[in-house]
Order: structure tokens, then C-alpha cells, then sequence
């Protein structure tokens, strides 16, 4: 019988917080944590899920390391199904180290990305779907994202799937009838037929659904990204400095100060939104100033939204007005700034931006800025980054590449429609995806792919 080695790793943070949570599982980790502890007949007395108050020794050394808690757990009644300990320790990654250091002397190995978590699925303690759904919670950066990974994790979407699963199954049992009884007359057979495919029809348009569904969530994800672009030295790195409050980039006189793009996080009514400084757009032989400029155009393209930014005292030039109607028309949403308001009327400006840009000025070089700048950019904003809650069963890149691999077999099914045998291969074949989606027949290596996601301690 293979002999289940038992882990330990840092369950908590790398940075350091007030308090840091060791995790071990496995056969040793009763003994292991009771080497190190220094009451080690009271902890080993101690109840199950009662908590201890101990001093960490590390193995052949007798100085105490650092007062901790610890809690034991009797498989199967603990995360992973197997004997496990948590150790609190005070929240240095020195003393964490050390500890888990500790618990390698005593026979624990080092955990992998999301071996606990694995363990715990391979435990029947939890799903495979609900496994992810703990990684979907951890690595939530929205509220839509974290209550729909909490969906997921309370099994809310597993009846949509058993759905689809008993619907293909009634499908492929009546294909097979029919298969079987091959002397049925033509015309039974066609209703027949003509039901089936209303079906997986109707599935089919569901799963799309869902897939466009986690395209939306998708782009909340991915951080809403905010470009600022502009030709040089109209003030895009001061618009930058401003909305993100701190002198992050270079503002300087002289034109193409910018030769790179520079990303931020800023917070837009609670959501994350990745702002980018850019090279200004220009004509140039400099060989640098061309790469930073080829870098904001790949930019725009990616953008979620583009703040084009003008200068009031300068005139409109033909390149201004070709990047406004290149982005018009790739169909990427704009707002504009005509900036340097102190320096000149921004009247003859507004003409740049035409009726189909909404625009505003100001100057960034008053202080303070006015404040209806902020709400003009929000308020352009808030329709693209604030999502309303859309539930998917589709939460991660997995789910969606099973989705569009179901897609295709009932598309083949649709294809071949008059030769019932291919038909009843393709209905198999989803049902085997249905059955990898719920986690119910699930290889090596798909786990090995799912559980590295994760990260180590998990
Ligand atoms: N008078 C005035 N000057 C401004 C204003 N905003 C920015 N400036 C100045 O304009 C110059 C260029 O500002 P930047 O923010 O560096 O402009 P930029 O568009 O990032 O320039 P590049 O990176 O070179 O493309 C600096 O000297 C700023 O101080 C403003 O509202 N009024
Ligand atoms: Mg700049």
C-alpha cells in the first residue's frame, strides 16, 4: 500500500500580518507537530478541534522559537479527510519558516500548489467545482467575481449541469431506441428526429449563453483598462499623476517626456481599473520615441476605454483628428480633456472632438483641480466597469474551453443529423465532457493543471 506522505506549508500570506497559520496533513501530523511543541503529553491528550497554547521548538534545539496555538484535526473530520494540525504562529516569516523547517525535520514534506485542496477533493470532502470555486473566492478582485465563485462553491450551478447531463442522456437513449428499432416507418422516425434536434438545439443556445456570459465577468477580471493617449506634451502624465494622487510618472516641458506606457491600479467606485500613461503619438525618426509609440497604439487596441487628451493652446492638427476617427471607428469607446485651460479658451478645442466624444476642460496645472473632472471620468466609466451581477457556470478558463468543446460535439450532431449512429458518437462524447466539468471523471493530469493554479498552502 502506498504510504501518504504528509505535508506542511504557510497557509496565511508572505507579507507580514499579525499572525501567520502553518498547515499539516497526513498521517504524521500529530507527531510531527508534537516534536516541536514543548507540552507535547498535553497536546497529544488535547481533544480534536480544541485549541492549545504551546512553545514552538524546532527539533534538536531547545531555545523557544515563538508561542503558538495549535488545533489538532481527526480524519476524516478536517479539510483535507486526513489527520491534520494548524499551528498559529506571531505573523513573522522568519519565525513561519522556521517552524515549517521544524515540521521537515519531523517527517513533513514540503506541500504543492494547492495540495491541501487536492487532498480534501480526493477525500470526497468537497467537489472538484467547489475546489476551484475556493480558488475563484481567493483570487476575486470584484464583488460580482467573489459572489459568483461563491455561487459556484455552495454547488449553486451544479443543478444546471446535472440538467444538461439527464437532457443528453434522454437524447442518447431515445437515439438508441431508435438505432435499435431501424424498421420504425420514415415518418415516426422524422418526429422523432425533429424532437431530438429541438433539443440539443436548445442546448446548444444555452451554452453559448453561458459563454458570453463569462465573457462579461471576463472583462471585469481582467481589470477595466484606462488608456491615456494623446500627441506629446498635452499633459496625459499629468492627467495620470492626478488621478492616481502621487507623482508616479515624468511631467516635463519638453515634448516626448513619456517613452514607455505606465500602468497604475485605481479604484473607480470600488472597482479596480488599471490606468496606462502612454507615448505621445507623433511623427518621429527617433528610434526609441517610435517603439513607445507602436507600444500606445497596441495599447488602444486593448483599451477598454481611451481619454484622448488635447491642449487648449495649441492648434488641431490633422494627426489629432485621424487618431480620434481611428478609435471611432475600431469601435473602442473615448472620452476627451482639452487641458491648459489657463493658457487659452478651450473653444476652438471642442470642435476636435465633435459631437460623438464627450468632452471636458480643465487645467491640471490649478490647483486644486476641479473636481467635476473626476466625476466626468466616472461617470463615462461607471456604464463599462459596473457589470450588473451576471451569474455563469463559467468560471474559469477550464469551464470555458469544456463549454466550447461541448459546443462543438452537439454542432457535429446537428451536422449529421441523418446518420443516427454518428449522432449518438457526438452525445457521448458531451456526456463524457459533462461528466470532466463536474469533476466526475477527471485525469492526472487535468488535476495537475487545475491544482497548480492554486497557490502552495491552499
Ligand atoms: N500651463 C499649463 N501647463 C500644463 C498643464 N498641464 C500640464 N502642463 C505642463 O505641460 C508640460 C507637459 O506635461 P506632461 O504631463 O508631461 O505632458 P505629456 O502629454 O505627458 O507629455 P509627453 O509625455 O511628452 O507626451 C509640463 O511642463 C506640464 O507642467 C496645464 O493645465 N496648464
Ligand atoms: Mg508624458
Amino acid at each position: 500500500m502506498k504510504v501518504v506522505p504528509t505535508i506542511a506549508a504557510l497557509a496565511s500570506g508572505q507579507v507580514g500580518a499579525a499572525l501567520a497559520v502553518i498547515r499539516v496533513s497526513g498521517p504524521l501530523a500529530w507527531c510531527a507537530a508534537a516534536a516541536c511543541l514543548d507540552k507535547k503529553e498535553a497536546f497529544s491528550r488535547a481533544a480534536p478541534r480544541t485549541v492549545g497554547l504551546y512553545f514552538f521548538k524546532a527539533p534538536g534545539n531547545d531555545a523557544r522559537l515563538d508561542q503558538v496555538t495549535a488545533i489538532k484535526y481527526r480524519a476524516p473530520a478536517s479539510f483535507t479527510g486526513e489527520d491534520m494540525v494548524e499551528i498559529f504562529c506571531h505573523g513573522s516569516m522568519l519565525i513561519a519558516r522556521k517552524i515549517v523547517a521544524g515540521l521537515y525535520k519531523c517527517g513533513c514534506i514540503p506541500a504543492a500548489r494547492g495540495e491541501f485542496s487536492r487532498r480534501a477533493f480526493l477525500n470526497n470532502k468537497i467537489s472538484l467545482l467547489q475546489a476551484e470555486a475556493v480558488n475563484e473566492i481567493i483570487l476575486s478582485k470584484t464583488e460580482d467575481s467573489l459572489k459568483n465563485a461563491l455561487v459556484q462553491y455552495r454547488g449553486g450551478y451544479v443543478p444546471v449541469l446535472n440538467r444538461w447531463k439527464q437532457e443528453l442522456k434522454e437524447i442518447l437513449e431515445k437515439l438508441e431506441g431508435s438505432i435499435e428499432f431501424s424498421e420504425e416507418d420514415d415518418f415516426s422516425k422524422a418526429n422523432i428526429n425533429r424532437l431530438l434536434f429541438n433539443k440539443i438545439n436548445k442546448l446548444q443556445q444555452e451554452i453559448k449563453q453561458e459563454i458570453n456570459k463569462k465573457t462579461l465577468i471576463h472583462g471585469v477580471d481582467n481589470n477595466f483598462a484606462i488608456a491615456i493617449i494623446g500627441v506629446p506634451n498635452v499633459g496625459k502624465s499629468s492627467l495620470f499623476n492626478e488621478l492616481l494622487q502621487f507623482e508616479r510618472a515624468i511631467v516635463h516641458h519638453k515634448a516626448g517626456t513619456t517613452r514607455d506606457t505606465i500602468s497604475e491600479t485605481i479604484y473607480l467606485d470600488n472597482i479596480p481599473v488599471t490606468l496606462i500613461d502612454t507615448a505621445g503619438i507623433t511623427c518621429t525618426k527617433n528610434a526609441v520615441e517610435k517603439i513607445g509609440i507602436q507600444r500606445t497604439k497596441n495599447i488602444i487596441k486593448c483599451a477598454d476605454l481611451v481619454i484622448m487628451v488635447t491642449s487648449a493652446n495649441t492648434k488641431t492638427t490633422k494627426q489629432e483628428a485621424t487618431i480620434i476617427d481611428d478609435i471611432i471607428k475600431a469601435g473602442i469607446p473615448i472620452i476627451g480633456i482639452i487641458n491648459k485651460t489657463d493658457l487659452c479658451s478651450p473653444k476652438d478645442k471642442a470642435g476636435l472632438f465633435g459631437e460623438k466624444v464627450p468632452c471636458f476642460s480643465v487645467s491640471l496645472k490649478t490647483k486644486p483641480i476641479d473636481i467635476r473632472l473626476f466625476r466626468f471620468i466616472l461617470k463615462f466609466s461607471k456604464p463599462y466597469i459596473q457589470k450588473e451581477f451576471v451569474p455563469s457556470i463559467i468560471q474559469n478558463s477550464r469551464h470555458e474551453h469544456i463549454a466550447r468543446k461541448l459546443l462543438e460535439e452537439l454542432t457535429g450532431a446537428h451536422k449529421e443529423k441523418k446518420r443516427e449512429e454518428v449522432v449518438a458518437f457526438y452525445i457521448k462524447n458531451a456526456l463524457e465532457l459533462i461528466a470532466e466539468f463536474l469533476g466526475t471523471t477527471t485525469s492526472q493530469e487535468v488535476l495537475d493543471s487545475i491544482f497548480q493554479k492554486f497557490c502552495i498552502g491552499k
